[in-house]
């Protein structure tokens, strides 16, 4: 027998950026995503008599990071046998966007359904944050919370009730990387900051803020906060005693000026960076063809994408 799944990657709206328990994934604050339609990872799993192996893309990969998450899924559901997982990535490591949270999304749904359990998506949600946290929001569509919780039980994620509404996002690619810091190790670097402790407040009200905004399918503030909390987010990296850093170069910096200035024309336009160097521009879908054509007219060489809102785990 063989199971499959898809999962859609996710942008975080208010962000992740820190653990109370490595060990668990258990994060200092609750997060909240817009899953997006364009960017998705599709994984098959079939039972095998020898090792768990990894094919991703038609290339047997290591698998070091899969082995030890499916370890943890037979600690949690009973123990099976070894995997083989076929997974495909639509999430082009050229979008500029972490695949981890569709991968572990699509692979603890493809397990389960092996397994023929059928859990909750809470459920699942809890177990795919041990493989990578951000995954614990790819199970819905659209709006999604991630609870930060106090414990294993506790910490999961749920869908939002949302009015449709037509926003997207507008995905500016940077040519050039920096060195680049793990999301677990520039975590780890952020909560040395002197400013970590605030950041965990401003954090808690901004969770509630944008769900408000959200609720009245207000897009401008929904940016805005979503704004105003990645950067709160970048600075910390800035501000760690241990390690300071930033994931900014000066192209992140020209693509935020131009957002900055496109909202002063009266465009709606408010910038989001993860782990690394690219910008994402929450907009509307009026507004998006608007905001691609400035950046590739300012900034040729720019790899420039727009997604709008999709859809949560579908299985085949
Ligand atoms: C997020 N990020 O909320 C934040 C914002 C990046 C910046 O979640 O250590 O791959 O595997 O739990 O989920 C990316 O980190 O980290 C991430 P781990 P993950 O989307």
């Amino acid at each position: 027998m063989t199971s499959t799944a898809t999962a859609h990657t996710n942008i975080a709206l208010i962000k992740y950026w820190g653990k109370k328990d490595a060990i668990l994934n258990l994060p200092t604050t609750s997060s909240l995503s817009l899953t997006l339609d364009k960017f998705y990872t599709t994984t098959t799993v079939s039972k095998n008599d020898s090792i768990d192996t990894l094919i991703l893309n038609g290339q047997n990969v290591d698998a070091r990071k899969i082995q030890n998450f499916l370890n943890i899924l037979r600690d949690e559901l009973g123990t099976f046998d070894q995997l083989t997982i076929t997974s495909e990535n639509h999430v082009p490591t050229s979008a500029g966007l972490a695949s981890s949270a569709s991968a572990f999304a699509a692979l603890t749904a493809a397990v389960t359904r092996e397994l023929a359990l059928d859990l909750p998506n809470e459920t699942l949600s809890r177990l795919a944050r041990r493989g990578s946290g951000s995954a614990s929001r790819s199970f819905y569509g659209h709006f999604a919370v991630w609870h930060e919780g106090i414990d294993d039980k506790s910490s999961f994620a749920e869908s939002i009730a949302a009015p449709d509404m037509p926003i997207a996002l507008v995905v500016a690619e940077v040519s050039s990387e920096t060195k680049k810091v793990s999301s677990t190790e520039g975590m780890q670097r952020a909560m040395t900051s002197p400013d970590y402790s605030s950041w965990i407040q401003n954090s808690a009200k901004q969770f509630l803020d944008i769900q408000n905004a959200i609720i009245t399918s207000d897009i401008e503030k929904i940016g805005y906060i979503a704004e105003k909390n990645a950067l709160d987010m970048h600075a910390l990296n800035l501000t760690a005693r241990q390690q300071p850093f930033t994931y900014f170069t000066q192209e992140t910096q020209q693509i935020l000026a131009i957002v900055s200035d496109l909202r002063h024309k009266g465009i709606l336009a408010f910038s989001t960076m993860d782990a690394g160097p690219n910008v994402k521009i929450i907009t509307t879908l009026n507004e998006a063809p608007t905001i691609v054509n400035h950046l590739k007219k300012e900034m040729p060489h720019l790899k420039v994408q727009t997604a709008a809102s999709g859809p949560g785990v579908t299985y085949d």
